[in-house]
């Protein structure tokens, strides 16, 4: 049979899919969840400013996200009244939990780890059977469904897919837990879209937490924050499927190049100097 995208890698070297458009039937993907009954939890977080990203995710969610399955979304922000209703299709659902403002941005960003760590101990291992963790903005322009689900699933950062390893932009400092020698890795994953198994993401965050900690004990913020701990993380537990490009895109690189065929979830622009705490 011929490859159908012979133009990109559709596996890993430990053998684990890249999850292009036309590497996957979707009829036959449905058919298979069809009397699948599960929760697919997912964790989004809107903090100070970034509550007015939520309307806009939530809404396009409905449209593209894990159509016809139940998700439970579990929104952690500073501003519960913030939260816009919007409407869930049946066996859809929000929770709201209640965090502090952090007043630096990086500070939110990283600090996800600790929450979605407590919130898997506290309810989430109960709720669901899959985790996914996202950005907040960002939109769903079309679909991403069952075909992501596995054990431990990362995402191509879509500024480096296609860097050589040394180019990527891990955290070089040895002092830093989430140090990654030149001539290691295997890709550059976002810290944007992460999940899995619900116990296969707590190994993941509390991983992170952990380390996030101990390099702040040695006062050391690395690279990319907790996108870096993730990337290392990811190194030393491989990811059972990874998902191209395609499903976390950035609106600043355009159309991408002509092995983007679709794009699935993308940020938004955003005036950084407006929406972030403390630049
Ligand atoms: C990248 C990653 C992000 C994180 C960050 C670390 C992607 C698409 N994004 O995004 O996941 O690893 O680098 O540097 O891969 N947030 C708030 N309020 C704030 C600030 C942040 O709620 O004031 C939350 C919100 O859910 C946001 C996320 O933290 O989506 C990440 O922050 P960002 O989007 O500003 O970070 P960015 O664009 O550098």
């Amino acid at each position: 049979m011929e490859p159908k995208r012979p133009d990109v890698l559709t596996i890993t070297p430990w053998l684990a899919p890249i999850v292009w458009e036309g590497t996957f039937d979707m009829a036959i993907i449905k058919e298979s969840f069809k009397f699948y009954n599960g929760i697919i939890a997912t964790t989004v977080f809107a903090v100070a400013k970034y509550t007015r990203y939520l309307q806009d995710f939530l809404e396009t969610a409905e449209k593209h996200y894990m159509v016809g399955l139940n998700v439970h979304f579990y929104v952690f922000t500073d501003q519960p009244a913030a939260v816009p209703n919007v409407t869930l299709a049946a066996g859809r659902q929000i929770s709201i939990i209640k965090v502090p403002k952090f007043s630096r941005w990086q500070e939110i960003s990283m600090r996800r780890m600790e929450f979605i760590q407590v919130a898997i101990e506290e309810r989430i291992r109960h709720e669901a059977d899959y985790l996914f963790c996202v950005d907040v903005d960002m939109k769903f322009h079309s679909h991403v469904g069952a075909e992501i689900l596995g054990k431990l699933v990362g995402v191509l950062n879509p500024w480096l897919h296609q860097s050589a390893r040394d180019n990527f932009s891990y955290e070089r400092r040895l002092i830093s837990k989430a140090y990654i020698p030149y001539g290691q890795g295997d890709y550059y994953y976002a810290g944007g879209f992460f999940g899995g198994h619900v116990e296969d993401v707590y190994k993941l965050v509390t991983t992170c937490r952990k380390n996030l900690e101990a390099d702040k004990l040695v006062e050391v913020e690395a690279k990319w924050q907790e996108e870096s701990h993730v990337n290392r993380y990811m190194l030393l537990n491989k990811p059972t499927k990874v998902l191209s490009p395609e499903y976390l895109w950035d609106e600043e690189l355009g159309s991408g190049g002509s092995e983007i065929k679709i794009i699935r979830y993308a940020t938004v622009r955003k005036n950084m100097k407006e929406v972030r705490e403390n630049i």
